[in-house]
């Protein structure tokens, strides 16, 4: 068409594709009378921003309209994923752009690769957040998202010579246009200064604090479409900006590169996102991220309250938040701040309010990744919120002391501050007195947290603690990531699981259906061939799409036991090599995931599984048989390749380490048999799918208390397994490096000497008994089927529209506004 006889996007009787046209002339100011790949995709994300725009600010009018109950999602971390093709999904826009791409000779699978994913989180707590938001969306309820805008995201992982190497993510630097930039949504965020009292007119004394240095948030939004509702609601992703005033005063004084370096100090707030998911890093930097987050997202909720013109107390009848762990606490010390200082309320009615108004989601019981601070950086960063929090803790073991006379050794086993040398403040204790819900994210680590975690915080609030299990989209990770399966599925259930995941359960009565089977696994092989072109394009290796696809994909971790997956590789290897004429069905091994930069064990793990890799399948008597591929950069979209195309989902967790886990959820979904550890979700996926369709294994979390009670000696196991010692033995040589032998010898002390904390050894048999009975039962291709079929019709528990239900029910009282 020529150009004039475009009409500007709004009036909307235009399609999507003339739309984008449209935005690739006057939005972008490009030629569209021939489109590339990169004006397609730029085109398209404009033309589909403005359709959620339209519903996003509908919505919104209606949420005042209504009256409405907010939500706000306190996270430090989100992790959305790639954005076009779920959005298209969502808003019913797939065939139109199919429809507009062709036209142009483009397809959706070409012009995705323009897009860069946000990794704006380090694994399961941000991927969970955008699950949520995805859910809540699609439920229609009035929630925000609330964070930060990254500059730059988690680390892309590079392996070379088998070691993982961190590079920048720049990901930001071609703009994206999925985050709308809001200038005038600022507010100024105080840090350092003083408390100055003062004495109001009932001669109560009042906190002022001032001074110090400021900072500009500035809101960045991203929108969230509901699944085919009309509904959008949206993420605000704060961003540091200088602020004005100070930077004009030191260039006013002549100090130009001192004022610009003002400037750069203020952004570096919002730089970047801390790489550890395990040990907390105790920077500064750190808790300046999520003060100013939270300041901002405090203060956003507040200018909305306003404008109601309601009472305080009415607070949190019109609002709820949502602290994603206890990286956004601080909130808590913060609400209170702005109540009694600016607002000038009494304690217990600022308290009361906080205490109705904050919900806390516990993630993680390793007793490293519980956060606390020191007293002197928060005394001098934020000292005003010290204040506070003595005064809270003051008035908290008051109670504990009326309540529990005779157990003088409880108030300082619960205070929010811990003593020693250094003292610190404890965040999880803080968010747990300041909260009206504190929730684990399994049964299991429900109930670890009420039995030894925070047990003694059961017996003083016993109605606060509650579960809530982890959901997974099945928008992305079904629908999305599989649709062959989705097809099929849609073909014998109707499209209604899509947003009711419990409909799967239909499936049962198809298992015996030979046809379905055969389309089953069809879908299944579609996937692994596509899964298999990857591997061969990325990492130069060929795999037999016929062979188990056994996966385990994510982060790095001890507790996790990636160390577990490949001493078994090392066994079967040896296994092979002894009997050439072996009657095995082919395996490939894939790995995939990150280790924090400064978690040397983790690294040592990743260039172990690459040397084993290198020898594995560079050997001409295994090669037929045995592949270990690792796949470099593990994030959402990785992901979605993956998770379609397993036959083995490997969870094999330390009993009582991980909480919930997701990854499980995804994979069995998709129709993977999970191998794992009765650990987290393991253990309700396990219910809900059968015994007979699930590989557990392993010692149980009770036992692994029992035999570290007893005394666990990692020598006995190593004394009596020859074919386990055989494996040790090789790792303590120069078998994978040749030349050095002593590459892996930290891996090596820390299971023998170093007294193997994750019991690898322990469970070591068990696991390669397992492994052997799947690798049996696999080849019996109806059995197999029948047990995949099983999993996916017995996962639809495992939805977040389930989760986020029970979250509404048991903690929000929110109604959905659709
Ligand atoms: C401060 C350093 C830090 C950063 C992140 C400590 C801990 C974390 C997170 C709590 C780590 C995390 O992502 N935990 C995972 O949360 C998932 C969602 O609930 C669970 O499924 C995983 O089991 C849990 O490890």
């Amino acid at each position: 068409k020529p150009l004039d006889e475009f009409e500007a996007p709004g009036a909307r009787n235009s399609t999507l594709g003339e739309d984008a046209l449209w935005h690739v002339l006057y939005s972008l100011g490009q030629d569209n009378t021939y489109l590339n790949k990169r004006k397609a995709y730029w085109g398209l994300v404009l033309a589909v921003r403005d359709r959620m725009l339209e519903k996003w600010t509908a919505v919104q009018r209606k949420y005042y309209a209504n009256d409405d109950k907010r939500l706000y999602y306190l996270s430090l971390e989100f992790l959305p994923g790639k954005f076009l093709r779920g959005n298209l999904l969502a808003l019913g826009l797939e065939n139109e752009a199919h429809e507009f791409l062709h036209e142009h000779d483009l397809s959706l699978d070409e012009i995705v690769d323009e897009e860069c994913e946000p990794g704006l989180g380090n694994g399961g707590l941000g991927r969970l957040a955008s699950c949520y938001m995805d859910s809540m969306a699609t439920l229609g309820l009035p929630a925000y998202g609330y964070g930060i805008r990254y500059s730059y995201g988690l680390f892309r992982q590079e392996i070379r010579n088998g070691h993982q190497v961190e590079q920048p993510d720049n990901w930001l630097h071609e703009g994206s246009h999925w985050l709308i930039p809001r200038p005038h949504n600022l507010f100024p965020i105080r840090f350092y200064g003083t408390v100055n009292e003062w004495l109001d007119d009932d001669g109560m004394l009042r906190h002022d604090w001032r001074g110090g240095d400021l900072v500009m948030a500035m809101a960045n939004d991203m929108y969230v479409p509901g699944y085919r509702n009309g509904h959008v609601n949206s993420i605000r992703l704060w961003e540091a900006r200088p602020h004005k005033e100070f930077v004009l005063s030191s260039f006013n004084a002549g100090d130009y590169i001192g004022s610009v370096q003002e400037k750069i100090s203020d952004e570096n707030i919002s730089m970047v996102l801390y790489p550890s998911d395990d040990a907390p890093e105790g920077k500064t930097l750190r808790l300046k991220q999520q003060y100013f987050f939270v300041a901002a997202t405090m203060r956003d909720m507040v200018r909305r309250f306003k404008k109601l013109n309601k009472p305080w107390d009415q607070l949190p009848e019109k609002n709820v938040v949502q602290l994603n762990e206890t990286h956004p606490a601080i909130a808590i010390p913060e609400l209170m701040r702005m109540l009694l200082d600016e607002e000038l309320l009494g304690w217990e009615e600022a308290w009361c309010i906080c205490q109705k108004l904050f919900a806390y989601t516990n993630h993680t019981i390793l007793p490293e990744a519980l956060e606390t601070w020191p007293v002197k950086l928060i005394e001098r960063l934020l000292p005003r919120h010290m204040q506070i929090i003595y005064e809270i803790n003051r008035r908290f073991l008051e109670e504990v002391r009326l309540h529990f006379r005779d157990e003088p050794e409880l108030p300082s086993r619960v205070s929010l501050i811990s003593a020693g040398p250094e003292q610190r403040v404890r965040m999880s204790h803080l968010a747990i007195v300041g909260s009206f819900s504190v929730n684990g994210v399994s049964s299991l680590h429900t109930q670890i947290l009420k039995d030894r975690v925070f047990h003694d915080f059961i017996r003083i609030f016993p109605d606060r603690f509650n579960n809530k299990t982890n959901g997974i989209t099945p928008r992305r990770w079904l629908r999305q990531c599989n649709v062959p399966l989705s097809w099929l599925l849609s073909e014998h259930l109707g499209c209604n699981w899509i947003t009711d995941l419990t409909q799967l359960k239909k499936l049962r009565e198809l298992v015996d259906d030979v046809e379905f089977r055969h389309d089953w696994e069809q879908c299944r092989l579609t996937n692994k061939k596509r899964l298999a072109d990857y591997i061969e394009k990325v990492n130069g290796i060929t795999v037999n799409p016929h062979s188990i696809f056994d996966v385990q994909v994510k982060r790095f971790h001890e507790y996790k036991r990636q160390l577990l997956n490949i001493l078994h590789i090392i066994s079967l290897y040896n296994n092979i090599r002894r009997n050439p004429d072996v009657k095995m069905q082919p395996c490939t091994f894939i790995f995939g995931g990150k280790a924090a930069p400064s978690y040397q064990m983790a690294k040592d793990i990743i260039y172990l599984i690459n040397c084993v890799a290198r020898r594995v399948n560079s050997d001409p008597h295994t090669r037929n048989f045995l592949k270990v591929i690792f796949l470099a950069n593990y994030n959402v979209s990785l992901a979605q390749l993956l998770v379609p195309a397993t036959d083995v989902s490997e969870q094999i967790s330390t009993a009582g380490y991980e909480a919930s886990g997701t990854g499980n959820m995804k994979f069995a979904l998709n129709g993977a048999l999970t191998i794992g550890t009765r650990d987290g979700a393991n253990i309700e996926i396990g219910e809900r799918v059968g015994d007979g369709n699930i590989y557990l294994f392993g010692l149980c979390e009770k036992e692994v208390l029992a035999l570290r009670r007893r005394g666990y000696d990692p020598w006995e196991f190593y004394k009596n397994d020859s074919e386990l010692r055989e494996v040790l033995d090789m790792i303590n040589s120069d078998q994978f490096t040749p030349g050095d032998s002593t590459a892996f010898s930290s891996i090596f002390n820390s299971l023998l000497t170093g007294g193997d904390p994750f019991m690898v050894l322990a469970d070591y048999r068990a696991y390669v008994e397992t492994h052997k009975r799947i690798s049996h039962e696999y080849v019996d291709r109806d059995l197999w089927i029948k047990k995949s079929i099983m999993n996916t019709a017995g996962m639809g528990y495992f939805s977040s529209d389930r989760a986020v239900k029970e979250y509404i029910d048991g903690i929000w009282s929110l109604e959905p506004d659709v």
